[in-house]
C-alpha cells in the first residue's frame, strides 16, 4: 500500500500498526466457531486481507475525540464484518455474480452458494454481538449509539438501499444524481459509520460528530469516484478483484459521465473539504487527515 507524504506525521508506521491491531483482533474475534465449516468460511474471507480502511478510520476517529482507540477495537473489527459481508453477498451469482475478491476465489466458488450467504449472514450478526457482548469499558450509552450508527448503515438507509438501486440501474441511463445515490448508499453509509463509531465511543460532542459527517461524505463519495477510476485503469492482479467489471455489468461510474480528469478532480474537490470540516482540530487529526489523501493516492 503506497502511503501520502504528510508532514510531521508518519502515516506509513500509523497505518502499519493500527493494521496489526486490527489483523490480530479479526483472527480471534472467529475463535471458537461452530461448526467448523461455518467457521473457515468466515474466516477464509474475513482474514483475506484488505485494506482495512474502515477499522483504521473507526480507530483514527475515536482518537481525534480524545478516547482510547483500544476500546474501539470490537467496532472496529465489526465494521470490517459488515464489510466484509457485504463483498461476500455483492460477489453472490444473484448481485455481481463474481469470481475473484481480495486475490482469491469469491466465497461461493469455495464454498457454494448457500455457505456463502450463510457466512454473511453470520458475520453480520457477530458484528452487532461485538459492538453490544464484547466492547469491555465502553459505556452502554455509547454501545447503543454505536449499534444504531450499525444499523443504519447495514441496513435499507445504507448498503441494502444502495446495492438495490445499482442493481435495478443495470444497463439503464443513470444520472449524476441517480449515481451518488448509488454511492452514498452502498458505500459512503459504512465509511460514515466508521468515523462516527469511532468517535461515539471517543465521547465526541455533537460539534465534533457533525465535522466528522461532513468529513466522512467527502470521504465517501471521494473513495467510490477513485474505485470507479481504478476500475478502468488497474488491473485484476493489483486489485485483487476483477478489473473492467463496470463496463462489461454495463454500470454507469464517474469516469463514464465525467471523464478520467474530471473524476479525479472532483475526488480531490471531495477531499479537500473533508480536510477543511476537520480543521478546528487540525493538532490531532493528523491520522484521519492522511487516510483522506490516501483514499485519492491508493493504487488498490
Ligand atoms: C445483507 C445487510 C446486507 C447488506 C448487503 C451486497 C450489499 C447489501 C451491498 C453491497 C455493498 C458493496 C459491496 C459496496 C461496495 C463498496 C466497495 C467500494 C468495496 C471495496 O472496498 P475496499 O476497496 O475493499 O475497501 P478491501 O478489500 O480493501 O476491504
Amino acid at each position: 500500500m503506497s502511503a501520502p507524504v504528510t508532514t510531521g506525521f508518519d502515516f506509513a508506521a500509523y497505518l502499519a500498526g493500527a493494521r496489526q491491531r486490527i489483523e490480530d483482533a479479526l483472527d480471534a474475534a472467529l475463535l471458537p466457531e461452530r461448526p467448523e465449516s461455518l467457521r473457515e468460511a468466515m474466516r477464509y474471507s474475513l482474514l483475506a486481507g484488505g485494506k482495512r480502511l474502515r477499522p483504521v478510520l473507526c480507530l483514527a476517529s475515536c482518537e481525534l475525540a480524545g478516547g482510547d482507540p483500544d476500546l474501539a477495537v470490537p467496532t472496529a473489527v465489526a465494521l470490517e464484518m459488515i464489510h466484509t459481508m457485504s463483498l461476500i453477498h455483492d460477489d453472490l451469482p444473484a448481485m455481481d455474480n463474481d469470481d475473484l475478491r481480495r486475490g482469491r476465489p469469491t466465497s461461493h466458488k469455495v464454498f457454494g452458494e448457500a455457505n456463502a450467504i450463510l457466512a454473511g449472514d453470520a458475520l453480520l450478526t457477530r458484528a452487532f454481538e461485538m459492538v453490544a457482548l464484547r466492547s469491555p469499558g465502553v459505556p452502554a450509552d455509547r454501545l447503543l449509539q454505536v449499534v444504531g450508527e450499525l444499523s443504519l448503515a447495514a441496513g435499507a438507509p445504507g448498503l441494502v438501499g444502495g446495492q438495490v438501486v445499482d442493481l435495478a440501474s443495470e444497463g439503464q441511463a443513470v444520472d449524476l444524481d441517480t449515481l451518488e445515490y448509488i454511492h452514498i448508499h452502498k458505500t459512503g453509509a459504512l465509511l460514515r459509520a466508521s468515523v462516527l463509531s469511532g468517535a461515539m465511543i471517543g465521547g465526541a460532542d455533537d460539534t465534533l460528530l457533525e465535522a466528522l459527517r461532513v468529513y466522512a461524505h467527502g470521504i465517501g463519495l471521494a473513495f467510490q469516484i477513485i474505485d470507479d477510476i481504478l476500475d478502468v485503469t488497474a488491473s485484476s492482479e493489483v486489485l485483487g478483484k476483477t478489473a473492467g467489471k463496470d463496463l462489461t455489468a454495463d454500470k454507469t461510474t464517474y469516469p463514464k459521465l465525467l471523464g478520467l480528469d474530471e473524476s479525479r478532480r472532483r475526488a480531490e474537490g471531495l477531499i479537500s473539504g473533508a480536510a477543511a470540516a476537520l480543521d478546528p482540530w487540525r493538532d490531532r487529526a493528523g491520522p484521519l487527515l492522511a487516510l483522506a489523501a490516501y483514499i485519492t493516492a491508493r493504487d488498490r
